[in-house]
């Protein structure tokens, strides 16, 4: 297959200035007509050709300045219109026609339909399937756009930037045309069109302009589009306020669609959304799901700014818009919540999904210099740890420097499109600091492992910090030069109180940031009255692993004391590790597990604890996940033996815990009406905890059955049926339960996911059996990608006893399952497959089957360059 590099970069030979679209849109036979104007770049060879991009184009007509190509002028070679002859210095207008069929699209990219209504997904490449273009993030241009369909089937019609004109247009047809004064790349354009409701609000800006928003969903279901409209109103706001940015068009308009490849689409104007992160109310959606609407509808919305106004050069830069655009939404988040609850939910999930991306064979820098299949490319990686990076930026200057940084980012490249020297560049001007070894951070893969030691010394009261960084080897990258590593910390006291830091030598020090910049490096502080105990990387300040023994004494001290509280979340999550550890290596020896009194004290005096906010006790409860513990043990594991250690930590708490647990089920409880704030949402997730540890304590379904009959909203109803069908999968309440829910919520596709994915991570070996029987249930739908998700995506990402089974059985399921669903949406299969990136982690028989299954896959001869592309990585 071909391979992408960074170093081939080369501007285009013809620069775009505007282009004009028309689409008659039919479900088989749409066509389109675009109009481009291009001129010769000052400097380009005089003789090159205009290469446009093309994907399974069917081309009727080819024009040049309004008459017909001569057939000798231009070569289609599949990927490619070439045109030849073209002027030097004037300007010319191309007019390529094309016949699209929608409705066959079922690859999701380009213009395809979901549930009736014609809609586009152009990034990263889906443009190239509308008509032949100059395909790439670099080529800016201004957009009109025509749509004609039939009145009946499309009383909607729209696309980006403000709409011009509407009127009929023949029998039964109208038209609308749209323009975008934004020049914009062509991954940002879209269109939709189609029956469809609406919800509307306006937006007074902060200059006192007004912007209608509009929010597009299936006829029926606005009022499930409220909270998004919040949280849309929130997010234009936070973002005057943090940013100062300003929207910039005179509506900002959402669609809701059923059928999305991934969560949502930033096009200028017009955002597309998976209807997953748009509808929600408390009979259908859990907390969760609030909060990832909240942070979705600002992540795209934050992208106006952070993507299209400035966007990338290349898709290498990818992570100049998403992990800066990531960055954004998490910290709009954190504002609208609880800070460290929010800081402990992200670094859970970076830990359980860009770790093991990082240490496994798919690993790769936040920005990449090679690809063969850019789609491949929207990893954890480039979102979270390009996030990270963008934090550690802010961590490194402080809050006031970033911001200017970010300003004069702003000013610079408004309109263009940028790389990441040019977004580092900024904060270097403005700091006047070097970045040069902090920039390693995007170009080196893997995280980091920094081991650390202390030393007190009572007699000159000095206490010193050892400190050593090792990067590990990544594919393709053997060898790593030490990172800038920005690391708050600080030095609790035998009293709980905080060290006042007075000199320090060895290394730089700025406020609570100790920077890390060589491979080892001893820090050594001055005038500490008692051995203190050193509490670091305090908000997770950096991503990296820690190895850093401390005692049960110490730890407990920075979990009672500390006054990050991600700190003392981080210091729990330490001492379950080892317990967890310590569990797996007895079950293997054919011993029975035990459990550190200490521990569990320290966990139940937290979850006790009046003085902190429940969701905070909730988190503290959840233990480290299966693939958490996975990635501790790091080679031979055996996911069985994981999930028994982790069932055992959870009896003996809930055991000892009793009397807490089922004092937090009565007290966090609330007759009041549903409320989706943090607060609320805090307490049931607190009281949910409870519930879990309670089943697991008496080993009866019934409370759980209970709290499934009185549930009055998503949340509490479906962790109840989590419960039963994890715990009691075989018991009479909880097929009863499961079939009362399928009925309840049988016309809500979104909550039949929910269904689906609650039975598909019932651990153990029978999951397999119960998600292929789930697979003949007429309520799977193997054309909808949110159900393929729910059932196989949730078994292969989320069930990993169930999936890595002895037998292998699971492997080749989802090796059959991704041969299937490549024939007609590879970015689906290439995501799917994703899941067995951390094969090599598994003990040696389950290893050998699961490379069976990759091989399977990479001998077939008809993969898509996405599957082919995931697989042979896997295997290298
Ligand atoms: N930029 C889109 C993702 C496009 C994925 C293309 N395979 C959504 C987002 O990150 O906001
Ligand atoms: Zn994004």
């Amino acid at each position: 297959g071909q391979v992408f590099t960074l170093a081939d970069y080369k501007p285009t030979d013809f620069i775009l200035e505007r282009i004009d679209l028309t689409f008659e849109l039919h479900p088989l036979e749409t066509k389109v007509t675009a109009r481009s104007l291009f001129h010769r770049r000052p400097g380009a060879a005089t003789d090159a050709p205009l290469i446009l991009d093309g994907d399974e184009l069917v081309m009727t007509s080819l024009l040049l300045d309004g008459i017909e190509l001569a057939r000798d002028r231009y070569e289609e070679t599949g990927r490619h219109l070439v045109i030849d002859g073209l002027p030097e210095e004037i300007a010319f207008e191309i007019t390529v026609e094309t016949m699209l069929a929608p409705a066959n699209n079922t690859q999701l990219m380009g213009l395809y339909r979901s549930n009736g209504v014609y809609c586009t997904q152009c990034e990263a490449e889906g443009f190239r399937r509308i008509t032949y273009a100059y395909d790439r993030p670099d080529a800016l241009g201004v957009y009109t756009v025509h749509i004609i369909a039939d009145k009946a089937t499309c009383p909607v019609m729209l696309s980006n930037g403000n709409c011009i004109g509407k009127a009929g247009y023949g029998e039964g047809k109208h038209f609308a045309s749209w323009f975008d004064p934004h020049p914009k790349p062509s991954y940002l354009f879209a269109l939709v069109a189609g029956d469809l409701g609406v919800v509307e609000d306006t937006f007074t800006t902060m200059s006192g302009r007004e912007v209608a928003l509009k929010i597009y969903v299936e006829h029926g279901k606005e009022p499930r589009a409220a909270y998004a409209m919040d949280a849309l109103k929130r997010s234009m706001h936070w973002d005057e306020e943090v940013f100062g940015r300003e929207y910039d068009l005179d509506i900002f308009m959402i669609v809701a669609v059923s059928d999305f490849n991934m969560g949502a689409m930033e096009n200028k104007g017009l955002n597309i959304f998976n209807d997953k992160y748009v509808l929600a109310d408390p009979e259908t959606a859990t907390d969760a799901d609030f909060a990832n609407i909240e942070a979705i509808i600002a992540h795209e919305y934050f992208h106006n700014w952070t993507g299209n106004r400035i966007t990338c050069r290349d898709w290498f830069q990818l992570c100049l818009k998403e992990g800066l655009t990531v960055y954004r939404d998490h910290e709009f988040s954190a504002d609208q919540r609880s800070r460290a609850v929010k800081r402990i939910t992200e670094v859970r999930h970076l830990k359980s999904e860009q770790f093991p991306e990082d240490a496994g064979p798919l690993a790769h820098p936040v920005r990449p210099t090679r690809y063969k299949e850019i789609n491949n490319f929207y990893t954890s990686t480039v979102y979270e740890k390009g996030s990270e990076v963008t934090r550690m930026i802010a961590t490194i200057l402080g809050r006031e420097t970033f911001k200017q940084g970010m300003d004069l980012y702003f000013e610079r490249h408004d309109g263009k499109a940028a790389t990441i020297e040019d977004f580092v560049k900024c904060f270097e001007d403005v700091s006047e600091r070097d970045l040069g070894q902090f920039s390693r951070w995007y170009h080196q893969a893997g995280t980091p492992l920094v081991s650390v030691s202390t030393e007190y010394d009572a007699d000159q009261q000095e206490f010193s910090v050892s400190l050593e960084q090792i990067v590990p080897p990544t594919p393709g990258q053997a060898r790593k030069e030490p990172m800038h590593i920005p690391l708050k910390f600080g030095l609790i006291l035998p009293n709980g109180n905080e060290a006042e830091l007075d000199g320090v030598t060895g290394g730089d020090v700025t406020e609570d940031v100790l920077h890390l910049t060589e491979r080892s490096q001893t820090f050594t502080f001055t005038n500490i009255p008692a051995r203190p105990v050193l509490s670091l990387n305090r908000g997770f300040s950096a991503p990296i692993n820690v190895d850093y023994t401390l005692t049960t004494e110490d730890l407990t001290q920075i979990a009672v004391h500390d006054r990050d509280l991600f700190a003392r979340w981080q210091a729990l999550n330490s001492l379950a590790l080892p317990e967890l550890t310590g569990a797996v290596k007895a079950l293997r020896k054919g011993d029975a597990p035990t459990f550190n009194p200490a521990f569990i004290a320290a966990l139940l005096a937290a979850a006790a604890d009046e003085d902190l906010e429940p969701a905070f006790r909730a988190q503290a409860l959840a233990l480290p996940s299966e693939s958490d513990l996975a990635r501790e043990i790091g080679a031979n594991n055996d996911p069985d033996a994981n999930l028994v250690a982790r069932l055992s930590l959870l009896n003996a708490i809930g055991l000892t815990g009793r009397k807490i647990f089922a004092n937090l089920f009565e007290t966090m409880s609330s007759s009041a009406p549903f409320k989706p704030d943090a607060a609320s949402a805090g307490k049931r997730a607190l009281r949910n905890t409870a519930l879990t540890y309670l089943s697991f304590a008496d080993n009866d379904p019934t409370l759980a059955r209970e709290t499934f009959d009185k549930a009055d909203n998503m949340t509490d109803l479906s962790h109840a049926l989590t419960v039963l069908a994890h715990h009691y999968p075989d018991s009479a309440e909880t097929a009863e339960a499961l079939e009362a829910f399928a009925k309840r919520f049988e016309g809500n596709p979104l909550v039949l996911d929910k269904w689906f994915a609650i039975q598909a991570t019932t651990p153990g070996p029978d999951a397999l059996d119960r998600v292929k029987s789930l697979m003949e249930s007429p309520r799977f739908n193997a054309g909808n990608p949110n159900r393929v998700r729910a059932l196989i995506g949730t078994f292969a990402f989320s069930n990993l006893s169930g999936f890595a089974r002895a037998d292998g059985a699971g492997f080749a399921f989802l090796a059959d399952q991704v041969l299937d669903i490549d024939t007609r949406n590879p970015q689906l299969a290439s995501r799917l497959l994703t899941s067995m990136r951390s094969w090599r982690m598994l003990e040696p028989q389950r290893a050998e089957y699961a490379k069976r299954a990759l091989a399977k896959i990479d001998s077939s001869a008809s993969l898509s360059v996405d599957v082919r592309d995931i697989a042979e990585r896997m295997l290298q």
